[in-house]
């Protein structure tokens, strides 16, 4: 056992570094209130503090950062969307991600690894074709490939014709990645907090105070304390939030379960995702396969975990992989999904002057945790918001401009 363990061990201090300081009382006051420590409420943190000099900044987590979503999906990062504007928006992301190790000087064990929507129906290949040209006129890398490509792309697939679904192509996306999702959130967390953002954790919003049609104050269960402007980044919880600032939003929460297996040898490289057998699965750097299948069947508000989801996720696993039936799994988790009509997200400004939104992430909010960080700082900067998102506000439902993006869900709804 090396020396500095066992010192550490014997030492009746706390000889390391702290990685987040001792959590201080709340202050009376901030300028701006960031309601969620999720990646993407603690993104917003770090560039209102590193880019915009905005450091009176608390972060408000009823549990523990990265505990929500955030530590609750499939990791997996693409930009292979279905309309102009969802396309650039994931591709910044994309790109934010690439670098993000060394502008956290953290690492968050980026992995891009290819990533394979597969098409078992004529109507999934049209699909496909049309993201795939959508996807190139953006300049993203994304191709329509056939059987004999993916028998040599991905080997272990069963290419066999003698199933219920054969696969007859595949949309391929060779810029999809992987990424620990924890650390992307306590790398954030670290760097802001190093700036002077405040990070309560254990910390529950119980009201948000209006005078006049704004927000001035937030009351929690550790006190009340004003501030300039407030944001909510609660995936999961985003309508019982909202409603506290009096806003109804389109959105119905949904829990969505994932389970990684035993840990295996590397064997599979690419993520693989299978629209019409509800599957999506790749392999982390630990080995586990990390797989996931559609929603639930109904809303709730509950991340409990069901035999009944095991078991058919297993059993379409096995129509892709069938050498993997010894394998086992070890843990199995849900997260809540807030569903928006068009499968896009909900970003920027309400009509309450200084709230601002970063809701209904769906099944696709990790990948947008650098880009929503970046994009909801300038707004809440800047008094403007940023053309990148300007497709997502909340008001595109009253007057039907939506952005439908269901046919690049990885997940069966
Ligand atoms: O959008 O890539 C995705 C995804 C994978 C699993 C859930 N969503």
């Amino acid at each position: 056992m090396p020396l500095g363990l066992i010192k550490y061990g014997l030492s009746s201090g706390y000889p390391g570094k702290r990685f987040l300081s001792a959590q201080p009382e709340l202050k009376s006051s901030y300028d701006v209130i960031i309601i969620g420590g999720g990646g993407h409420g603690l993104a917003t943190a770090y560039h209102l503090a590193r880019y915009h000099g905005i450091t009176n900044v608390a972060v408000l987590e009823k549990g523990y950062i990265g505990g929500g979503n955030t530590g609750r999906n499939t990791a997996i990062i693409r930009s292979n969307y279905l309309t102009p504007e969802g396309v650039a928006f994931y591709e910044e992301s994309v790109s934010l991600y690439r670098q993000l190790s060394q502008e956290l000087d953290y690492n968050i064990l980026y992995s891009e690894r290819g990533h394979f929507t597969l098409a078992h129906t004529d109507s999934a290949l049209r699909t496909s074709r049309w993201r795939a040209e959508v996807n190139k006129h953006l300049g993203i890398d994304s191709q329509l490939v056939y059987r004999d490509d993916l028998a040599r792309l991905i080997p272990q697939l069963n290419l066999s014709e003698d199933v219920r679904y054969p696969i007859l192509g595949a949309l391929y996306h060779p810029p999809g990645a992987i990424a620990r999702h924890d650390a992307v959130a306590w790398g954030y967390a670290g760097r802001a907090a190093e700036r002077g953002v405040e990070i309560h954790q254990g910390t529950t919003v119980t009201d948000i105070e209006m005078t006049d049609g704004r927000v001035t104050g937030v009351v929690t269960d550790r006190g009340r304390v004003s501030c300039g402007k407030a944001v909510q980044a609660v995936a999961g919880a985003s309508t019982i939030i909202a409603n506290m600032a009096g806003l109804k939003l389109p959105i119905r929460t949904i829990p969505l379960q994932a389970c990684v297996s035993q840990p295996l040898k590397p064997f599979l490289d690419p993520i693989i995702v299978s629209g019409s057998l509800h599957v999506y699965i790749s392999q982390s750097d630990r080995g586990e396969l990390v797989m996931g299948g559609s929603t639930d069947p109904y809303p709730r508000y509950q991340t409990s975990s069901s035999l009944d989801f095991i078991e058919g996720l297993m059993s379409h696993v096995l129509e892709l992989l069938p050498h993997l039936s010894e394998v086992q799994v070890m843990r199995q988790w849900a997260g809540m999904t807030d569903m928006t009509p068009d499968f896009a997200p909900i970003m920027g400004e309400t009509d309450v002057e200084n709230y601002y939104i970063d809701a209904g992430w769906g099944t696709w909010g990790f990948k947008a945790t650098p880009v929503c960080g970046k994009r909801m700082a300038e707004m809440i900067a800047t008094g403007r918001v940023p053309a990148m998102i300007a497709p997502f506000r909340l008001s595109r439902f009253e007057n039907f401009d939506l952005v439908g993006e269901k046919g690049a869900a990885s997940v069966g709804h």
